[in-house]
């Protein structure tokens, strides 16, 4: 497992990439310039990130609603995720797709997806296709607690497991699917319980720590290449904003989202950087400001691009 310092300043750097699009992507949408909802991944960038720095391009990612975060870890351009929601034609989907469905199969990011459990199946799909085809390919399956009450995770869990398939599931359990608790919306306290239905592993990390993720994925990802079939992973984390943008979050109160402020994973990484890694301060905060411009960089261009040609409309519905 690589741990050099260059691997955990990346580690460092994409979770606060992921940070600083979701707060200019909130600017842009109190602007009034997003098309449709908003989910954003403000307070879980550890679960993205720490799961996929254990892949490479040609492995797979299904997301969610709430997938800039899968995205950014996984290598997606800030600048084209920006323009598509702002539904400009230089987006990932020549902004026909908005937040929700920012797909990149060049770097094997399958797609965000409306359907809540949406993912399950292609995951399991993607996986079926590297096993049939004989490549080590992996495949990480992203979705919330709640998904995990959808007979589609479900599902798609059985046939991971009696098939052998590489994929890694990764639920990001935040306490909340929309505003249902997961304490009253799961028949277990852990949904990594669950793993035991299907006879695969089921291992609950600290999803606010981004090295925790980090090994327990890369366990998985490491049995998922050798054939050794699929994981459940779950990350105990926290949304720090509401369920979307404009969300009063009156199901939860002050004190809860303070108590997980304090445990966000990003000035923790950078703690653990700076007094176990011997890391300069100075080094973080030339990432910082190197990143700053990135994103002014992407929304200029994204507020720059022109809206998509009329006739791309009919284009991409069907593929070949
Ligand atoms: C099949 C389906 N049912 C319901 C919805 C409406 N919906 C959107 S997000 C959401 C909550 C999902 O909760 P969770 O899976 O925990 O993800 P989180 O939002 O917490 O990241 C619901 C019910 C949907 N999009 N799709
Ligand atoms: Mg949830």
């Amino acid at each position: 497992m690589d741990k050099s310092k260059d691997k955990l300043l990346e580690m460092y750097e994409k979770m606060k990439k992921i940070r600083l699009f979701e707060d200019n992507a909130i600017k842009l949408f109190n602007q009034g310039l997003v098309r449709g909802p908003m989910h954003v991944y403000t307070g879980e960038e550890a679960v993205a990130v720490g799961a996929c720095s254990n892949l490479n391009d040609a492995d797979y990612i299904t997301s969610t609603h709430r997938g800039h975060g899968h995205c950014i870890a996984k290598g997606g351009k800030v600048d084209k995720m920006a323009a598509e929601l702002l539904g400009r034609g230089t987006g990932y989907c020549k902004g026909k797709g908005g937040s929700m469905h920012i797909a990149d199969p060049e770097i094997g990011i399958l797609g965000a997806n409306g359907i809540v459990a949406g993912g399950m199946g292609i995951a399991a799909g993607a996986g079926l296709s590297a096993k049939m085809r004989g490549t080590d390919q992996a495949a990480i399956c992203f979705f919330g607690d709640g998904a995990t009450n959808e007979g589609a995770f479900h599902e798609a869990l059985n046939m991971a497991a009696i098939w052998d398939l590489p994929v890694v599931f990764v639920c990001e359990n935040n306490l909340y699917g929309l505003t249902g608790p997961a304490e009253e919306m799961l028949s277990v306290k852990d949904v990594a319980a669950r793993a035991t239905s299907y006879d695969i592993p089921g291992v609950v990390v600290d999803g606010n720590d981004v090295l925790d993720v980090y090994e327990a994925v890369g366990e998985a990802v490491k049995r998922a290449r050798q054939g050794g079939g699929p994981s459940l992973i779950e990350a105990k984390t926290y949304r720090l904003k509401g369920h979307f943008v404009g969300d009063p979050c009156v199901y939860r109160d002050d004190e809860e989202v303070e108590m997980w402020r304090k445990k966000e994973p990003i000035k923790r990484f950078k703690k653990h950087l700076i007094d176990n890694e011997g890391i300069d301060e100075e080094i973080i905060a030339e990432i910082d400001k190197n990143l700053e411009k990135e994103l002014k960089a992407a929304v200029k261009f994204a507020k720059e691009s022109p809206d998509p040609e009329i006739e791309v409309v009919f284009e991409d519905v069907f593929s070949d």
